[in-house]
């Protein structure tokens, strides 16, 4: 395959969710921006998926020469600073709890379970896409107990309901750090209120290179993720991320 045919291929995974999450959006937008780098590339990146400011401060840095292994090393270094500090908070027994697929936070989970912590996991199974899925299957992969619940029991995951040990942390990604709080999938502004109002801590696992001062507009996805040949007649949205104010934010984690 050619530059062209390379650079496009990424472009359509990043668009088709293929690539997903943050970290691998950015990482993988360097790639495609080294093939061509070019001010229309650039454009074209930024458009595959909307709410991606990682993915614009590094294609940003790029643009101004700041060398490639310097950027990806960044990932990598950053993602050990953040894994020691989210050991020093997981107790013996914890249950955390958390929602669609972030490379930050599984990444700081895999570590702590490599050095010996014992804990399970809750996690939503992320609808209409189930990233949730993903997540279930690196954590079960490490050998860390994970249970999967459909999004509407996120209530019961987080209260001690039907069963369940109440979740006794909720560890969430991020899209966007912001001055006013964080921008993730859709669904973490409920996670955080419930667990709130059950006196769980929130904490957010990101990169720092995910804050902006810039507006961040919300993605908004195509319909048929959410019903492949709906009815004609029926209303439908497909919101794909959503603002969590800073008051529902025990700490945001990141690697400074
Ligand atoms: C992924 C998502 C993740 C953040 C952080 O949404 O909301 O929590 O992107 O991910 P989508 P990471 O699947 O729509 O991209 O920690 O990997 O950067």
């Amino acid at each position: 395959m050619n530059k062209r045919g390379k650079f496009n291929k990424i472009v359509k995974d990043i668009k088709e969710i293929k690539i997903q999450g943050a970290r691998n959006i950015a990482k993988s937008a360097l790639k495609a921006y080294s093939l061509i780098p070019t001010k229309a590339s650039k454009k074209k990146l930024l458009s595959s998926r909307p709410t991606e400011p990682m993915m614009e401060n590094v294609l940003d840095m790029a643009e101004k020469g700041k060398p490639l292994t310097e950027i990806n090393n960044h990932f990598t270094e950053a993602q050990d600073k953040i894994n020691k500090k989210v050991l020093k908070l997981i107790k013996s027994g914890d249950v955390i709890f958390t929602h669609c697929h972030s490379t930050n936070v599984i990444g700081a989970l895999i570590y702590a379970k490599k050095k010996g912590k014992k804990f399970e996991v809750y996690n939503t199974e992320t609808r209409p896409l189930y990233q949730g899925r993903k997540t279930a299957k690196e954590l079960r992969k490490a050998g860390i107990k994970v249970t999967m619940f459909v999004d509407s029991a996120l209530g019961v995951a987080l209260s001690k309901e039907q069963g369940t040990k109440k979740a006794d942390k909720v560890f969430l990604g991020a899209d966007a750090l912001l001055k006013k709080g964080i921008i993730n999938k859709i669904g973490s502004e409920v996670i955080a209120k419930i667990a709130r109002s059950e006196k769980i801590p929130v904490y957010v696992i990101a990169d720092s290179w995910k804050f902006t001062k810039s507006k961040v507009p919300r993605e908004q996805r195509k319909l048929n993720e959410v019903w492949a040949k709906a009815p004609r007649g029926i209303k439908m949205k497909n919101p794909a991320f959503e603002f969590v104010k800073k008051k529902y934010v025990t700490r945001v984690i990141t690697e400074k």
